[in-house]
């Protein structure tokens, strides 16, 4: 007789692993806190890293990373194309899952102490989410009233006055996030010309992007060009949220042309959806605080232990949970576990 093999049927990844991706996110997230403020950009992703992979070891599952911190032997852990899970006994099969991490997203937010740096995952089964290469793309994100609304090649102001409309509010009472660089100089003039608010954020256009796609959160829209793999991480978590997206890798030199082509992507200009770059059946997106942010708050430690704030999402069984988390560290003393 065979040994018994585990089911791998489509709908498991959302079921069964859910809480294992959140308890993922959540180590990475309590680690790199620890150095918050340290201003130590790389010691800050290291720690998430590490706690990342280890949590990732005690999965049931063949994970593989799509998404990770760099091309192999370029990083030494969480490399696309790394396998990780827990090893499954003979005979028996885990499912297999294909999985986005930004470990840290803005490293540089959680060094210096500044808001909006989270720990991120997407999982998806295989194929459900894109191979981005590790270029910069061109984004527009805005929340579900925006469906279709939204054209990358049109001008900023026909956007605005598209979002507006949709939101049934004139242009003047947006708020569109934009990541501050130099190469969004003439982004910001168009927007500002067009009359819309702005914020112009540091780092971090990934949890820019969620927030615009959740009502009430100050934001709505992100425009601008940004990370290729924060957008594929974006388009997931759009995806559970039906939040709007188009965009559009940035390749402009010859190496990076050739390194598209290589890995399979024909039309270096194509426009994408959400959709499009998280095309999974089954997503899960679970991103955990590290800084106070508009959406999550960061890690507390408060001696016996810590409190962190993840926001854990499914596409399929649509799902938004906001989980708040006591984590002990010993038997509580005195003080006992803290309601707030
Ligand atoms: C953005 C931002 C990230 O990279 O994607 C950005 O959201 C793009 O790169 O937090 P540049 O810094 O070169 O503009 C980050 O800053 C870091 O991943």
């Amino acid at each position: 007789m065979s040994a018994p093999t585990i089911a791998t049927t489509p709908v498991s990844i959302e079921r069964d692993l859910l809480g294992d991706f959140v308890h993922v996110v959540e180590e990475a997230a309590i680690a790199s806190t620890r150095t918050m403020g340290q201003g130590d950009a790389k010691a800050a992703d290291q720690a998430a890293v590490h706690a990342m992979r280890n949590a990732f070891e005690a999965i049931h599952m063949a994970g593989n990373i799509v998404i990770g911190e760099g091309e192999r032997d370029k990083a030494p852990m969480l490399y696309i194309g790394e396998p990780v899970g827990a090893k499954a006994p003979d005979g028996v099969q885990f499912p297999r899952v294909d999985i986005a991490v930004d470990p840290l997203e803005g490293t540089n937010l959680c060094a210096q102490g500044t808001p909006n740096s989270i720990c991120v995952l997407a999982a998806s089964e295989p194929g459900g989410l894109l191979h981005a290469p590790d270029c910069y793309m061109q984004k527009i994100i805005a929340g579900p009233a925006c469906r279709d609304a939204l054209d990358i090649d049109a001008p900023v102001k026909y956007n605005l006055k598209a979002i507006a409309h949709c939101l049934d509010r004139q242009v003047k009472d947006l708020v569109i996030m934009v990541l501050d660089r130099p190469r969004h100089e003439e982004l910001i003039a168009q927007i500002r010309g067009a009359g819309a608010r702005i914020k112009l954020i540091p780092d971090g256009d990934l949890s820019a992007g969620i927030a615009a796609a959740v009502r009430g959160a100050g934001v709505h829209a992100v425009f601008g060009t940004g990370g290729a793999p924060e957008g594929v991480l974006t388009a997931a978590a759009l995806r559970c949220l039906s939040g709007e997206m188009v965009a559009r890798l940035e390749i402009n030199t010859k190496e990076l042309e050739e390194r598209v082509e290589r890995m399979g992507i024909r039309d270096p200009k194509r426009v994408y959806t959400a959709r499009d770059l998280a095309p999974g059946d089954q997503i899960i997106f679970a991103a955990c605080g590290v800084t106070d942010g508009a959406l999550l708050h960061g890690v507390r430690f408060f001696g016996d232990g810590c409190r962190t704030h993840t926001l854990a999402m499914t596409y399929a069984s649509r799902q938004v949970r906001f989980i708040d988390t006591v984590h002990m560290f010993r038997e509580p003393g005195n003080r006992g576990v803290r309601l707030y």
